[in-house]
């Protein structure tokens, strides 16, 4: 499909859900940040497991189980084609904040000693914060943030003053701010991490869904995503890491699945990637991610980043006519993706969310699990905006005319 043949009108009536109306009104999902629509595909996807092969995996020599490890291992092939890694680098996990915990608990506790340094960002998501700060709290390591601009893009310059500071370890940073819409350029940051050999984690949770990403050719170490952010189900996460630190670091969870052989006192590990998933999977939630995969694939990840800017650009222009917005973040549309964050004159985030309701219109309002980058802002919250492959310009038209109305509402 090329950008011509980008069918919003097919596409749309592939999700269920569109058809749905709140409060009379056509629902307007805007909060595509916060988690995606499905497709019928991935629904039904969901259903043909639960009704022809539910079986637990790896375990049984019956038809079902066998049936049900060859779509769960399938579904891993297909994430790793995505993002152009090895199947054997693909492991599974409940969502983002799992894979990059998974890293926290695991290389970076034997790896970052007392004194070391590991550098996030001032626009980083809590679960790229936490578990850094958890880390750093028991081993006595120092936690170092990237300043942004005022556009809301990373300060190169102070990532090139922190990274070049002794004792650097870990440099963990997302590719997209899910407030800002920021895409930082992650090629460039990797490898001057590289340089100095520091490893490097990209929290990929807002830009694996929307634009196309290669873990090869961006050399990350680690990357962790979810798949409820990419028209997948929930409870299904990723985390990718290059085959040489799967295989030097130790397991996280222990359990059924993980090992090869267990004696009274030892254990020897299963192999890649199974080492690190323990327990039995969420084996159908998997296999529905996997149709999510061949849908995004179909519609084209260039075509969807492509689509996504030109609503974008369309939205800051019809945003900005608003009397009394703010907007936070940068206007190019070549340095972010389809996620706007603003406040309308001192109306609180929440308020202004309950009046779109009534429209039928569903943003998200609030910190956004972002509460450092909250203060850096000087704001408590901000209302946000979040597009995604479904949305139409006059769903951003809609959204205009609601604000408006909100704006009399409060006379600003
Ligand atoms: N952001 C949002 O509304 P989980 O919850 O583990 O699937 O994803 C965590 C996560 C990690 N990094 C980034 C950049 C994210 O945006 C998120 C999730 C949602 O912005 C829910 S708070």
């Amino acid at each position: 499909m090329n950008v011509k043949e980008f069918d919003v009108e097919k596409i749309r009536n592939d999700f269920p859900i569109l058809k749905r109306s709140i409060r009379d009104k056509p629902l307007i999902y805007l909060d595509n940040a916060a988690t995606t629509q499905k497709p019928k595909q991935v629904i039904d996807a969901l259903i043909r497991y639960y009704e022809y092969h539910n079986a637990n995996i790896h375990r049984a020599a019956h038809t079902l189980s066998e049936e049900s490890t060859k779509a769960y291992e399938d579904a891993r092939e297909k994430v790793a084609k995505f993002i152009n890694a090895d199947k054997e680098e693909i492991i599974f996990v409940r969502n983002a904040t799992e894979a990059i915990n998974l890293v926290a608990y695991t290389w970076a506790r034997v790896n970052i000693k007392e004194g070391d340094r590991i550098v996030i960002t001032e626009f980083e998501h809590h679960s790229n914060i936490v578990p850094w700060q958890l880390l750093a709290k028991e081993k006595g390591a120092l936690l170092e943030y990237i300043r942004i601009d005022d556009e809301g893009m990373l300060i190169i310059d102070d990532l090139h003053n922190l990274i070049s500071k002794n004792n650097v370890k870990m440099l963990s940073f997302s590719q997209m701010s899910n407030v800002l819409g920021s895409i930082a350029p992650a090629r460039e940051i990797i490898k001057y991490a590289h340089e100095h050999n520091i490893t490097t984690l990209l929290d990929g949770a807002q830009s694996v869904p929307h634009m196309p990403v290669d873990v090869k050719e961006l050399d990350c170490d680690f990357m962790a995503f979810s798949a409820h952010k990419m028209l997948g189900p929930t409870g299904v996460g990723v985390l990718y890491a290059k085959r040489s630190y799967l295989e030097s670091m130790p397991p996280f969870l222990g359990g059924g699945d993980m090992i090869k052989e267990v004696h009274k006192y030892d254990t020897r590990w299963n192999d890649l990637p199974w080492k690190y998933e323990a327990g039995t999977p969420n084996i159908a939630d998997v296999i529905s991610f996997g149709s999510a995969i061949d849908y995004l694939l179909e519609v084209g990840m260039e075509n969807i980043h492509n689509y996504e800017q030109r609503l974008t650009k369309y939205a800051l222009e019809k945003l900005s006519s608003i009397k009394g917005l703010e907007i936070y973040g940068t206007f190019d549309v070549k340095k972010r993706g389809g996620i706007v964050s603003f406040n309308l004159g001192d109306i609180h985030p929440h308020d202004l969310a309950t009046i779109l309701d009534e429209d039928g219109i569903a943003i998200r309002s609030g910190h956004h699990c972002a509460q450092p980058l909250m203060d850096k802002l000087n704001v408590a919250a901000t209302s946000r905006a979040s597009f995604y492959l479904y949305n139409t310009k006059e769903e951003i038209d809609a959204l205009v005319n609601s604000l408006e109305r909100a704006r009399m509402i409060f006379r600003i």
